[in-house]
């Protein structure tokens, strides 16, 4: 395994918070011998170069602490360089954005100069930025999502520094509702367009700065695209819930994780997916007919004639199924949606392993 997909690794482990909740002390009643034990959570609370040691790894894989706190804080958003060093989004903002632009987001830079797998320098590139959640480099400079803004930084003479402010490419991206769920997981695509993922409980009506509300694309669980030359925006196919993973295979196949429904999802342009919630705003003229009731009144129609059903996941389990049934696990952990929640996927397929996913699982 190459050294930046370790670090990568072990950095989203970092980003997994794993807290178990007592459900005796949160409700302050006695346990009823009739529940089963409460989930035993091994290795809760380790410091993080502990936590990277607990970690059990495929043969052949090594992991390695490549940055934690303090060094860090509030990591909610990554990606790599041409020369292997980690950009990073630190957003102590989330959830709650601050009036006007301004916020206390920042833009960080760590590089491993001396390859012992950890950062040894750390740069920052910009800080005053608002609710980020995303970020992505390439075409002399950086992609950022902030809601309401996805914005470009320009770094053209590679100084580690913003060329001047950042430039405001599309807006309308919802910043106050279930602000976990908004733009996220930018990914250059095998195709050279930046993707995206959105939530389900935050629709958004995405268009350049200025765009008329009639002419902006209703987002609203989602993988969507953006073209970094012609300046085009999409959704490429519509439904799940809350995305926050997305990877390419050797094909060029697009993949997504969702949280709580299905998890394992592989998306294919145009098509429609089972949504967590919501009304589809991708129909079929009879749909359409069906749902125009639920819709916003401006919100924009896009008729599919070859829309028959929703596509359904591709994984072949899940992680968490709700809390009745035979896979309901203890009644306990899926109180509070144990596993249910996801936040990182890379389609891996080098070495010895024909293909594998990495998943990041997020238990709270
Ligand atoms: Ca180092
Ligand atoms: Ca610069």
């Amino acid at each position: 395994m190459k050294p930046f997909r370790s670090a990568k690794n072990a950095l989203g482990f970092c980003f997994s918070i794993v807290l178990m909740l007592n459900t005796q002390a949160a409700s302050g009643k006695p346990n009823s011998d009739l529940l089963p034990s409460i989930d035993q959570v091994l290795h809760s609370g380790l410091n993080p170069q502990a936590a990277v040691d607990a970690m059990t790894l495929p043969k052949g894989f090594q992991a390695y602490l490549y940055a934690s706190e303090p060094d860090i804080s509030q990591p909610i958003a990554f990606c790599l360089d041409e020369r292997g060093r980690i950009w990073l989004a630190e957003g102590q903002q989330y959830p709650v954005r601050a009036d006007g632009d301004q916020g206390n987001d920042r833009i960080l830079i760590l590089e491993d100069t001396n390859g012992d797998h950890q950062f040894d320098t750390k740069t920052v590139f910009i800080e005053g930025l608002n609710l980020i959640s995303g970020l992505e480099v390439g075409f002399g400079g950086v992609w950022v999502g902030a809601a309401p803004y996805l914005m470009f930084i320009p770094d053209y003479d590679q100084n580690d520094q913003p060329d001047r402010a950042p430039e405001i490419l599309l807006d309308g991206w919802d910043p106050y509702r279930d602000t976990h769920e908004t733009l996220n997981t930018f990914t250059w695509g095998p195709d050279g367009w930046l993707y995206g993922c959105h939530g389900v409980f935050c629709p958004s009506f995405v268009g350049k700065p200025g765009t008329p509300d009639e002419e902006r694309q209703r987002v609203d669980a989602a993988l969507w695209r953006y073209h970094p030359l012609k300046h085009r925006f999409e959704v490429f196919a519509e439904g799940t819930s809350n995305p926050w993973g997305v990877d390419f295979d050797a094909h060029g196949q697009a993949f997504m994780e969702a949280c709580v429904i299905p998890h394992f999802w592989h998306m294919i342009q145009g098509a429609r997916y089972q949504r967590q919630g919501g009304q589809h705003y991708s129909t079929s003229l009879e749909e359409k007919k069906r749902v125009q009731d639920f819709l916003p009144e401006n919100a924009p129609q896009y008729l599919n004639p070859f829309i028959y059903d929703d596509i359904k996941t591709h994984g072949d389990h899940v992680h968490w199924a709700g809390s009745k049934g035979p896979h309901a696990a203890n009644n306990r952990s899926d109180e509070v949606g144990g596993g249910h929640a996801h936040s990182g996927l890379m389609m891996y397929q080098g070495g010895e392993l024909a293909k594998i996913l990495l998943q990041s699982s997020v238990h709270e």
